[in-house]
């Protein structure tokens, strides 16, 4: 009932022994363990395809005691304190949670670590930083409501975002900080996500006199040379392609004009494939986040989630066969993917036979015997959730009158049973997650209902 693939080493290796190759192979036989259901640890129910269920329930419970009160061990995470808050937030709504009875909380949190100058830090009287503010951001869409909502200072958060644009298009995460290509996604999703106005103020380091510069000027541009030999995204120009970094690429251009359109236009769409493909590992199932090294679940979201974004972008529309759009004419000079352009049965083994948490403890982890915790809660979660179902970018290329910008329509169906060549129905319907929007990485009504409100709003108060 489980395939060769994931019950044998790889038919072909390298003869080569090293630290890194001792690691590979300690993994491998580690998670083949697992795979068979013969790893000792605590019994497990499994199914007829050798898949064990989903513990939902015990996830649930993880994720609801990891928003309270935390052991003083986690004091040196204090400026990641609104990261806690958004992972297990994120988790519990994928497994189907209402999280609503959390928003004065969130919002009050919120308050508390806004700064006047715009954006908001890791706690109480901390610089800002954009990817807390990211974190910050999607945590109050994910409980919702315009009392949330209305925490956040747009007029502050405009001008501080042209405080971090630079010029060569990218964004630093903190005045004078580090700029890297998670800066160009994290401020991607909050412009879009609260309708910033693209203006520049003339204090940006990026501003041009003759008021041609946006917040978008050149991002587009700096994102593609993150795209490195390999064809995998780095976090800065010149340095080493990560998984995560494949995700920031993708999901900022996919803000930036319809996906169809500017990914082929800014990255090598087959190099960067061959290098998620290589990320996938067999027998493990999971992602590495990079050449040479282990599988790790979060990457189930990190690399697991480009794939969706690729898929949409290669999959053909309507419009392609009549020869019509730009986007159509962009997309239709790559070959079309086949349905799914990874092992999704591979994927869903990895998660459920060795990164759930069986113990009294629960969450989800990295790998057997590492620590679960709410960061790979969310991120394996969110990995499941992507490989159960399949997103569809729709035809349409209607530019919006309030943004200017083409917003693509997203649909998603589930994956079902019944498709021979790559049964991802291995799992129980039960343990079917809910699905996410591909580049917000938060439900689709909960990105539409925070956007909206924004959309309305007559300019910034
Ligand atoms: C290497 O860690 C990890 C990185 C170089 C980048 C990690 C960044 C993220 C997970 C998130 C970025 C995105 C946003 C939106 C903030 P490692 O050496 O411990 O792991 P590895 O062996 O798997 O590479
Ligand atoms: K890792
Ligand atoms: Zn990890």
């Amino acid at each position: 009932m489980i395939p060769d693939l994931f019950t044998e080493l790889p038919p072909v290796r390298d003869a080569l022994v090293t630290e890194t190759s001792k690691q590979q192979d300690k993994t491998a036989d580690l998670c083949l363990s697992y795979l068979a259901g013969d790893s000792g640890e605590q019994l497990l129910e499994y199914n007829e395809h050798g898949v064990p269920r989903l513990r939902r329930d015990s996830h649930v419970r993880f994720l609801h005691k990891s928003l309270g009160p935390l052991p003083a061990g986690f004091m040196a995470a204090d400026a990641s304190r609104p990261w806690f808050l958004y992972w297990a937030l994120s988790a519990l709504v994928i497994l189907g949670e209402d999280v609503s009875h959390y928003r004065e909380a969130v919002a009050e949190t919120a308050r508390a670590m806004q700064n006047d100058s715009g954006g908001f830090g890791g706690g109480g009287r901390q610089l800002s930083h954009l990817a807390t503010t990211y974190a910050i951001v999607l945590s109050i869409a994910l409980v919702g409501d315009e009392d949330a909502y209305e925490v956040i200072d747009r007029k502050a958060m405009w001008r501080w975002l042209c405080s971090l644009k630079q010029t060569d298009g990218g964004f630093q995460l903190g005045l004078g900080g580090e700029e890297d290509i998670r800066g160009a996604y994290c401020a991607a999703v909050i412009i879009t996500l609260l309708n910033i106005p693209l203006e520049l103020t003339p204090e940006s380091p990026a501003w041009k006199e003759d008021g041609s510069a946006t917040l978008f000027t050149g991002l587009a541009g700096y994102v593609r040379r993150c795209q490195t030999f390999e064809g995998g995204i780095s976090g800065q120009p010149d340095v080493e392609a990560h998984g995560a970094y494949a995700f920031c690429a993708l999901g900022c251009l996919a803000l930036l004009d319809h996906p169809r359109r500017i990914i082929p236009r800014y990255l090598n769409v087959p190099r960067l494939v061959s290098w998620m493909s290589s990320r996938q590992y067999a027998p493990e199932g999971g992602f590495s986040g990079r050449t040479n090294k282990l599988v790790d679940g979060c990457y189930s979201h990190w690399v697991g989630g480009c794939f969706p974004l690729i898929e949409a972008c290669l999959s053909p529309v309507d419009e392609d066969k009549k020869g019509g759009t730009a986007a159509a004419a962009a997309a239709s000079k790559l070959p079309p993917a086949p349905e799914s352009l990874f092992s999704r049965e591979g994927l869903i083994r990895y998660i459920l036979c060795c990164c759930q948490d069986t113990s009294k403890r629960g969450g989800l982890r990295d790998k057997p015997g590492k620590l679960s915790d709410a960061y790979h809660s969310c991120y394996v979660l969110s990995g499941l959730s992507s490989a159960q179902h399949q997103w569809e970018l729709a035809p349409s290329e209607e530019t919006s009158p309030a943004t200017g910008r083409a917003d693509p329509v997203w649909r998603v169906m589930p994956y079902l049973e019944d498709n021979d060549e790559n049964d991802v129905q291995i799992f129980d319907q039960k343990d079917r997650l809910r699905p996410i929007h591909p580049v917000y990485a938060i439900p689709i009504q909960s990105q539409e209902a925070i956007r909206d409100y924004f959309l309305v709003v007559d300019g910034l108060k």
